[in-house]
């Protein structure tokens, strides 16, 4: 492959800065000893640092689960890339559904946020996807490219192979439901596509293209094994040490 694998953990609101150092300690005596692909965990903005400090000797970055795209200022609770960067953080997070849902984001602030957490040499992990009336309307491919390119308006081509896409189906997070692994492959291909499109095959070839919704041990592996598939973003399995190593094994 000429691109990287990673397996992400988005914690979502969960797990206090003392549960992170129980997560990691538990994590330390899991972890295979063999090479394996890269690890992320996505923690809430406040417990950052006690994740930077838990997961130091574990090759596992830390990320964050949103970012605001303005540099400093009047944003009562906001905070910015820089500070992120600052702090150690590699990844942030943009675009999750329940961002868009729930916290008023949009292809515009999504955009915005990409461009500013590239600014800051942060890798961006941004998700795409479909809800369930836009997939049975038939328009997911048509949402997804939108969705992409909305994205990554004004990005050049060296900061675009930086970022991870993120495939999401809206109908698979939180739900338990999963799209079967030629579903999620079908919107991957297409996610790389759209990027060839933009950015040429090169480029294409090199960006990291995770599934995400509801990915846990039982269907890591098969999913995982698609060409376009190049790693998760990993919810409620996430939070259990046992689970979350079942996925990093099934990528290795
Ligand atoms: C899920 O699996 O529920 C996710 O939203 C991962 O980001």
């Amino acid at each position: 492959r000429y691109r990287k694998t990673i397996i992400a953990g988005n914690w979502k609101m969960n797990k206090t800065a003392s549960e992170t150092k129980k997560f990691a300690e538990e994590l330390k005596r899991l972890l295979p000893r063999t090479k394996w692909c890269d690890i992320v965990v996505c923690v809430p903005a406040v417990n950052i640092p006690a994740a930077l400090k838990a997961f130091k000797d574990l090759r596992v970055s830390v990320g964050a689960q949103n970012v605001f795209y303005e540099k400093s200022g009047a944003y009562t609770g906001e905070v910015s890339a820089d500070m992120l960067k600052d702090l150690g953080v590699k990844y942030v997070i943009v675009g999750h559904s329940e961002r868009r849902q729930m916290f008023g984001e949009t292809d515009f602030s999504v955009n915005k946020k990409v461009i500013a957490a590239l600014e800051a040499d942060l890798h961006p992990i941004i998700c795409v996807g479909e809800t369930l009336d836009q997939r049975e309307l038939g328009v997911t491919m048509e949402l997804i490219a939108l969705q992409v390119k909305s994205a990554l308006a004004g990005v050049p081509a060296e900061k675009a192979r930086r970022c991870v896409i993120a495939y999401e189906p809206v109908w698979a997070i939180g739900t338990g439901k999963t799209a079967t692994a030629q579903q999620a492959a079908e919107v991957c291909t297409f996610i790389r596509a759209t990027i060839r499109h933009l950015y040429g095959a090169r480029i294409a070839r090199s960006v990291t293209v995770q599934y995400g919704g509801s990915m846990k041990p039982s269907n890591a592996r098969e999913l995982l094994a698609e060409l376009d598939i190049d790693g998760g973003l990993i919810g409620g399995a996430s939070l259990e040490a046992e689970q979350f190593i079942e996925i990093i094994n099934a990528a290795n």
